[in-house]
């Protein structure tokens, strides 16, 4: 196409050119051509996390909790409205545990202070052992990784089923993550990790596929605490004085970003 058109410029300039020559004036051939429709565009990066510009840090604030109590899953959709291609990203500030004081069966058990230094987040816990997975749901459940030691587990759900678990991915009609990451240790520090909610303070957790332009994912969190407040000793549970979190508080934000994927 283009040779075509150049070549009837080229005639055309002949042409014009003869009649030139033979109006007794001289110029040189040219032919000019001029390409149009060339502009570059930066693409963009945009997240909206549930429709919206702001806030992309959320903050969540958990208290007045007594040993059963469920959260239920929070669920936030994240949409890359941008024109570029990133991965999607959560990351959990540090959780700060406060004690608000102790009240007076709580400090029979609680021996750190009553300002600040809260145990909620210890036991705030996280997910279920993957043997404890209800036998109606373990069908649709395939566990994908497995550490007994820092007790957490991840797994694809093929269905939409609740494990029981703490945090995942999803797609966005779902109330359940299909992706989901499931921790289940309670109690202090242990010498190779931190159980409970206070574990997943500070760490970064990264939508494995690729979010394009105008896809949806779902992320989901959840907290919740055993009717009977227990300990990991690593080998074994000990038994945990309930009263221990009487009043105690945990805060924390959860950060949503999405960075562009390079090539
Ligand atoms: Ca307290
Ligand atoms: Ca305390
Ligand atoms: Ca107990
Ligand atoms: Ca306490």
């Amino acid at each position: 196409m283009k040779n075509k058109r150049t070549l009837m410029l080229s005639v055309t300039a002949m042409f014009i050119a003869n009649l030139f020559v033979g109006a007794g004036t001289f110029t040189y051939f040219n032919d000019v051509e001029t390409s149009t429709g060339n502009t570059f565009t930066a693409g963009t990066l945009d997240l909206k996390v549930g429709g919206q510009d702001d806030p992309n840090v959320v903050n969540i604030t958990l208290s007045n909790m007594k040993p059963g109590d469920d959260t239920g899953y929070y669920k936030w959709v994240l949409k890359n409205v941008g024109t570029l291609p990133g991965k999607v990203s959560v990351t959990f500030s540090v959780i700060i545990n406060d004690d608000n004081g102790l009240t007076e069966p709580e400090s029979a058990c609680d021996t750190t202070g009553g300002a600040g230094e809260g145990e909620l987040g210890q036991y705030l816990k996280p997910g279920i052992h993957p043997d404890d997975i209800p036998d109606d749901v373990k069908p649709y459940v395939t566990i994908i990784a497995r550490n007994d030691e820092e007790g957490w587990y991840i797994a694809e759900v093929s269905a939409e089923v609740d494990t029981g678990g703490t945090i995942g991915w999803g797609p966005k009609g779902w109330s359940v993550p299909s992706i989901v990451i499931s921790q289940w240790q309670a109690g202090p520090p242990h010498p190779w990790g931190t159980p409970g909610l206070n574990g997943f303070g500070g760490k970064p957790y990264t939508y494995g596929p690729t979010l394009n332009p105008n896809d949806e994912i779902a992320f989901f969190f959840r907290v919740k605490m055993d009717n009977d407040l227990q300990r990991w000793d690593g080998t074994k549970w000990i038994d945990i004085d309930d009263n221990i979190i009487q009043g105690d508080s945990v805060e924390f934000n959860i950060t949503f970003r999405l960075d562009q994927v390079v090539p």
